[in-house]
């Protein structure tokens, strides 16, 4: 069989895909990092528990979520920020893992966003049926850097929209060991994540797990 077979018949699927202007998909770029970067994460969530934290709105969030960088993402009844420690235990938040930090940085160069240094990793954990609806990432100062985002574990089907939230988002199957580079003209895109659909993962068990890097403050 030929390459071209292979891919035709999708046996093979192309190391990357520009989604979108800005939008780049490295398929299985995680891979080889996964089980390193799952034990580093371990030991994050021992230091920094995932919590389902509180929207603005009083709504809690069917996601769970910790972090590592110098820079945390919260969201409470007094809103959405960046905050430098954990606001359940009082302490910064762990270092990012050098492991993850390094595939980071090597996935924003593939992207040609050569000085991306990231100060800031939220890691949503998903159960099967949580999910994130449509929104922007607009709580970090500089647009012009990207985010780096690592998919771990459960399948997902992420949701593409467009600058307007009533723009029709596109449906993007996410899976173990996918790095996405959300930079340029997608950088301010609706997205969101469909309910996570029940199952198992050697790697994570019933759960998917995001870490997404960025450059906060
Ligand atoms: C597109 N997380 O944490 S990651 C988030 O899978 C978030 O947990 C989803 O959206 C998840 O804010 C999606 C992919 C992602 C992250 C940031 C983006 C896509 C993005 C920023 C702009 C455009
Ligand atoms: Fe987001």
């Amino acid at each position: 069989m030929s390459t071209a077979d292979l891919f035709g018949g999708l046996l093979a699927p192309p190391p990357e895909t520009p989604v979108a202007p800005g939008a780049v998909l490295l398929h299985g770029f995680a891979l080889a990092d996964a089980p390193a970067i799952l034990a580093a994460i371990g030991a994050v969530t021992a230091q920094a528990p995932f919590r389902q934290m509180t929207t603005p709105g009083g709504f809690r969030m069917s996601v769970a979520m910790s972090n590592c960088g110098p820079l945390g993402w919260i969201t409470d009844r007094r809103g959405y920020r960046y905050a430098p420690l954990d606001p359940d235990s009082g302490q910064p938040w762990p270092a990012i893992p050098p492991v993850l930090l390094r595939l980071a940085l090597a996935a924003a160069a593939r992207a040609d966003f050569e000085h991306f240094i990231p100060d800031a990793c939220l890691i949503n954990r998903y159960a099967p049926g949580s999910k994130m609806a449509l929104h922007q990432d607009r709580d970090e100062h500089d647009f012009t850097q990207p985010i780096v985002s690592v998919s771990l574990g459960l399948p997902a089907t992420f949701l593409f929209g467009g600058l307007e939230r009533s723009d029709k988002a596109a449906r993007v199957p996410l899976v173990h060991g996918d790095v996405f580079v959300w930079g340029g003209p997608a950088r301010l895109r609706f997205h969101g994540i469909a309910p996570l659909k029940d199952g198992s993962h050697p790697a994570t068990g019933a759960c998917r797990i995001n870490l997404t890097l960025r450059k906060a403050g």
